[in-house]
C-alpha cells in the first residue's frame, strides 16, 4: 500500500489548479501525498468513509479546498482527529468571500486552520511545518526554503535600487 502522509482533497475537479499548488510544495518537500475530488454535499457517503478511514492510512493532515457553500473542511474535521487546512477557492459569484466565511468560522471544538482565498501554496507549507515539528529532514528543508526566498527578495530589491522604478516596470511588464 502506497505511504500517505499529507492528502490533498477538494470539492470539485475546478478547483484542481488552484489546489494543485498545495500539491507542487509536498513534491518539492517530498511528502508523501494523495489528491483527489470529495465533495461534502454531492458524495457525501464517500467522503465520510474517507475522513473515517484516514487516520488508519496514516494520514498525518488533510489540505480540504471547496469553494462556495465550503463546507467540505469542517466535515472532514468532524470526523479526522488531526489537522485539517481549509483552502478557501475563489467563487464565481461572491469572489470566494462566500468560501472563506463557510470555512473560517468553526464552532469550537472542532478546529479548521483556514488559509487565505486561494492560499493552496500557504496550505502545503503549512502541512510541511506541522510534519516538521517531529522530522528534522523537513525542519532543515523548511529553514533553506525560507532562506531561498529572503534571498530572492533581498536580490529583487538590490534589482529595484539600481534600476530605479521606470526601468524594473518595464523588465517586469516583459
Ligand atoms: C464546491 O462547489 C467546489 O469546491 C467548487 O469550488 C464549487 C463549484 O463546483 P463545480 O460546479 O465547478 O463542480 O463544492
Amino acid at each position: 500500500m502506497k505511504n500517505i502522509t499529507v492528502s490533498i482533497i477538494m470539492g470539485s475537479d475546478s478547483d484542481l489548479t488552484v489546489m494543485k499548488e498545495a500539491l507542487d510544495v509536498l513534491n518539492d518537500f517530498e511528502v508523501d501525498n494523495e489528491i483527489l475530488v470529495l465533495s461534502a454535499h454531492r458524495t457525501f457517503e464517500a467522503t465520510r468513509e474517507y475522513a473515517q478511514s484516514a487516520v488508519g492510512k496514516g494520514i498525518k493532515v488533510i489540505i480540504a479546498g471547496a469553494g462556495g457553500a465550503a463546507h467540505l473542511p469542517g466535515v472532514i474535521a468532524a470526523m479526522f482527529p488531526l489537522p485539517v487546512i481549509g483552502v478557501p477557492i475563489k467563487s464565481k459569484s461572491l469572489d470566494g468571500l462566500d468560501s472563506l466565511l463557510s470555512i473560517v468560522q468553526m464552532p469550537p471544538g472542532i478546529p479548521v486552520a483556514t488559509v487565505g482565498i486561494n492560499g493552496a501554496k500557504n496550505a502545503g507549507l503549512l502541512a510541511v511545518q506541522i510534519l516538521s515539528t517531529s522530522n528534522k529532514d523537513l525542519a532543515v528543508k523548511l529553514n533553506d526554503f525560507r532562506t531561498k526566498q529572503k534571498e530572492s527578495v533581498l536580490a529583487k530589491s538590490e534589482k529595484l535600487e539600481t534600476l530605479g522604478v521606470k526601468k524594473y516596470l518595464n523588465i517586469l511588464k516583459k
